[in-house]
């Protein structure tokens, strides 16, 4: 996330995109009662860096015609969001597809394989705004709650530069749920919040959260100057099934992500291929 241009950034030293992450059962017992955990050391400085570039490369040509900042709404301040990146670039997908990554989403979400829902780029820019408490299964026509994110910050994240915040346990509180992301849903899923602890702290380079499809979330500006770059990976259970969509959000979800498939079948469309199984 420097300067540097894809030319003159080094290539990944290891192999670690594939290589397994020890999850342990505290870790995985931690997920459950939080829907959300931070692990550190998931990837590497050298990782970081080459994907980083290409990644902020892809999403600064597809953003470049954005309307200025103060000319958005609260969602469009809160970060340029470029879906589905992998089938349109072979070097991108390389980093999406890590085995690492899919496994230890597999393994917190206690599943026995896991498929790609679709992936996202969130490039929090300088002076962008915060992005609204939510749950993301709002937007997901999915049979059950056995849904992640990997938020993979591409530096390290201070305070300041906007890391993603977690209500811990809000999983299984069954409220607002049916907001969109907005300023009413920071309102009023943020007042319904205020008895649950918090995470509310940076991240480390090659520390990497993932989140339950209903853990309760948010983030602050950036009040930096310098680009919050994150990629995101969402997983499903290998055997998750479409449910009827519940609104509008679900209805272009199901017809832009999971493309052919009908509700109660698995969600097994060429856009969600298995990731990792056991
Ligand atoms: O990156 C952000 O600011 C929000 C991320 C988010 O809501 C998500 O990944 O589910």
């Amino acid at each position: 996330m420097t300067g540097m241009s894809t030319a003159t950034c080094p290539a990944p030293a290891t192999e670690l995109l594939d290589q397994p992450f020890a999850i342990s059962a505290a870790h995985i017992a931690r997920y459950r009662r939080d829907g959300c955990i931070k692990l550190k050391g998931v990837l590497d400085a050298d990782t970081l860096a080459h994907y980083g570039r290409l990644i902020a490369d892809y999403v600064a040509a597809k953003a470049k015609d954005l309307p200025p900042l103060e000319n958005r709404g609260t969602y469009g301040k809160a970060f340029q969001q470029i879906g589905n990146i992998w089938p349109h670039d072979e070097a991108i997908r390389r980093f999406v597809f890590s085995k690492r990554l899919a496994r230890i989403a597999a393994e917190l979400m206690e599943c026995s394989g896991v498929r790609m829902y679709h992936d996202q780029a969130l490039f929090k820019e300088p002076g962008g705004g915060f992005t609204p408490w939510h749950a993301d299964q709002q937007y997901w026509p999915l049979a059950s709650d056995r849904s992640v994110t990997a938020w993979i910050p591409l530096q390290a994240t201070p305070l300041e530069m906007g890391p993603l915040q977690f209500a811990l346990g809000s999983q299984r509180l069954p409220i607002g749920r049916d907001l969109e992301i907005s300023d009413e849903s920071e309102r009023l899923i943020g007042t319904k919040l205020t008895d649950l602890p918090k995470d509310e702290t940076p991240f480390d380079l090659g520390e990497v959260s993932f989140h339950a499809g209903w853990s309760m979330h948010r983030a602050g500006p950036n009040q930096t100057g310098r680009m919050r770059g994150v990629m995101t990976v969402i997983y499903i259970d290998a055997g998750m099934r479409l449910s009827v969509p519940a609104n509008r959000n679900q209805e272009a979800d199901a017809r832009g992500w999971c493309p052919g498939i009908e509700p109660g079948e698995v969600i097994a469309s060429p856009l969600n291929p298995v990731m990792w199984e056991a």
